[in-house]
């Protein structure tokens, strides 16, 4: 993490604590800005030589940051946590419950930390609490057991970061020749169970004592020669193994999996008389036919190179050559992100500069619409004005095309959120299920049914509204949505966002197959967010997803040929 964001989380931490002692709204509003400003720091905050100069940084958070930057913490924070029962902040992680209804649940129900939510929920003593509802606790039970299924794994979001910086240390290790990350993390999987690592030394002793001993190592599972794991604070499980150097592609293709993918590959060598193993490929006399690099074994195998993304044990056995995924490269535009006049971080000019710096020759504005009332949505007035802005930039700004859009709610009920006669004087239109998540399947179909149908709409902006390990989103039958969507030339999302991921590589599996275009969006509110692009590409490529078939490779002609085609 880097300090601006370790920072921001400390501030934004601070002001849920707080929240949940009951502390004037002034105090807490006032570290929840100095967060927001150090999200958006693209300076590091290190280098800042006025602290005072910052927006909404008073005395007394220059003081904090100073202290933060010669210590590494806030006590202040741990004072603060130090005044309330430790698991409450565990609470903050259910979905719906936020900092006032948390300090409800203490206050009033004797609620501490999860278990003892659990046992409230069951004991009935939240239905005595005024102004809660049965509906509203039921909610808290559903999200409950959610969180119970969904806690053992890590977003890929957290984990790549984590893998990145270890590897980073490891590699700068005497006698460290080859280091790379294999397992579900290398497939690019949407969670992780543990990071798994592999590398080459002529020091394995020196490697293990490394890694054993870095930073945030909480506990050391095993340590042996080829193999070490160790517990990290976030409470991640990390592998190390040591390999053999001639043998380094082979154990690469046993470690990165899917256990499935490796059991296919194995029948193909016994097939073709071989032995298949994480040390090698062999004949039947263990004379070793491949073993350096994985593109040597797939070579042997007969078997075109299988990217790490498509081994999940599905149909990659049966690919005649190596499909030319999508890559990061190819990626030359970004259709949905929000500025300030939303619940964005960005003016419309820093959000297109930061897309241009990025190489993109295209950025459309889509900020939230009237109903999305939290996130501070665009009256029909101020959409027209919004537009009349994003124009202006537009022609102010050279080296990028602002396309001005509107992430438009889709009601409960398949309405939009603005009159046709206004979306009509928009580039772009993505249209995204925010409320009523909890829809059974069948009116979801319809509602998202008629969203692709709506002639102005271009994008359905993350398809189904799940958050990983909050909430599951909901569930229409996507075959219908799909071939509805390539019937209609209607783009379906992949929102980028790494607690999204919204399609899911299955479903962008299932919506290419259909003839459906895909639109790969960071939904950026932060410069930072653009970053969350790698996680989008990953799972397009699960999806075995090829720039033809997304409409963010196109060029900027063919972008607006695409968008101003009629259903
Ligand atoms: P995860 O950690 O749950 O997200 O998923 P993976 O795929 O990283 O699984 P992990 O960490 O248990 O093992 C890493 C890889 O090692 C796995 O993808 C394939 C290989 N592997 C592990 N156990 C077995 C096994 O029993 N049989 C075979 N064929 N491969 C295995
Ligand atoms: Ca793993
Ligand atoms: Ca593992
Ligand atoms: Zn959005």
């Amino acid at each position: 993490m880097s300090s601006n964001r370790e920072l921001a989380a400390i501030f934004q931490k601070i002001a849920t604590v707080l929240e949940i002692m009951g502390a004037n709204a002034f105090k807490i509003n006032a570290h929840v800005k100095v967060a927001r400003v150090l999200e958006d720091l693209v300076q590091d905050i290190a280098t800042v030589e006025d602290l005072s100069t910052l927006p909404g940084v008073g005395k007394s958070s220059v003081a904090k940051i100073k202290e933060y930057l010669a210590t590494g913490e806030i006590k202040e924070l741990s004072d603060l946590l130090g005044s309330i029962p430790s698991g409450l902040l565990d609470l903050m992680e259910v979905q719906g419950l936020g900092p006032k209804t948390v300090r409800r649940l203490w206050q009033e129900a004797g609620v501490v930390d999860i278990p003892t939510l659990k046992s409230a929920i069951e004991g009935g003593q939240l239905e005595s609490m005024p102004r809660m509802g049965k509906k509203t606790i039921s909610n808290i039970a559903d999200s409950l057991a959610f969180l119970e299924v969904a806690s053992e794994r890590t977003r890929i979001g957290d984990a790549m970061p984590i893998a990145e910086m270890i590897i980073d240390q490891l590699a700068k290790t005497k006698g460290v020749n080859n280091i790379e990350f294999a397992g579900s993390l290398r497939r690019g999987k949407e969670t992780i169970g543990d990071i798994d690592i592999l590398a080459t030394t002529t020091d394995s002793a020196l490697l293990a004592e490394t890694f054993c001993t870095l930073g945030g190592v909480t506990k050391v599972l095993v340590r042996g020669d080829t193999k070490c794991s160790i517990r990290l604070d976030c409470g991640m499980q990390v592998d190390l193994r040591i390999v053999a150097e001639d043998a380094f592609g082979a154990a690469l293709m046993y470690f990165t999996g899917s256990k499935e993918h490796n059991i296919l590959v194995r029948e193909q060598a016994i097939k073709q008389k071989k032995r298949l193993n994480e040390y090698g490929l062999f004949d039947l006399d263990k004379n070793c036919i491949a073993a350096k690099t994985e593109e040597s074994m797939y070579k042997d195998l007969g078997l075109p190179y299988i990217p790490a993304e498509l081994r999940e044990g599905k149909q990659e056995l049966t690919l005649p050559q190596t499909p030319p995924l999508i890559q990061h490269s190819d990626i030359q535009s970004d259709l949905h992100t929000h500025t300030i006049a939303s619940d964005g971080h960005l003016t419309i000019t820093e959000l297109a500069e930061e897309a241009k710096r990025r190489g993109l020759h295209s950025i459309a504005v889509t900020d939230h619409s009237q109903s999305s009332m939290q996130a501070n949505g665009l009256s029909p007035k101020r959409l027209e004005q919004h537009i009349a802005d994003i124009k202006k930039a537009n022609e102010e700004l050279d080296g990028i095309n602002i396309l001005a859009g509107s992430e438009v709610d889709i009601h409960a009920d398949g309405r939009l959120d603005y009159e046709d006669e206004l979306l009509a004087e928009l580039d772009i239109v993505v249209a995204s299920p925010h409320s009523s998540l909890k829809q059974d399947p069948i009116q979801a179909t319809s509602r998202l049914l008629k969203a692709i149908e709506h002639p102005l709409v271009h994008i359905i902006g993350h398809p189904t509204g799940r958050v990983l390990g909050k909430r599951p989103g909901l569930e229409p039958d996507m075959p219908t949505l799909f071939a509805a969507a390539a019937a209609c030339q209607t783009a379906m999302e992949i929102n980028a966002n790494s607690w999204r991921l919204d399609l899911r590589d299955t479903h962008v599996h299932a919506a290419i197959q259909a003839g459906a275009m895909i639109s790969i969006n960071t939904d950026t509110h932060a410069a930072s967010d653009f970053d969350q692009l790698r996680y989008g590409i990953l799972t397009a490529r699960r999806g075995w997803l090829i720039p033809e078939n997304c409409i963010n490779c196109f060029s900027f002609d063919r972008l607006l040929a695409w968008l101003g085609r009629s259903c």
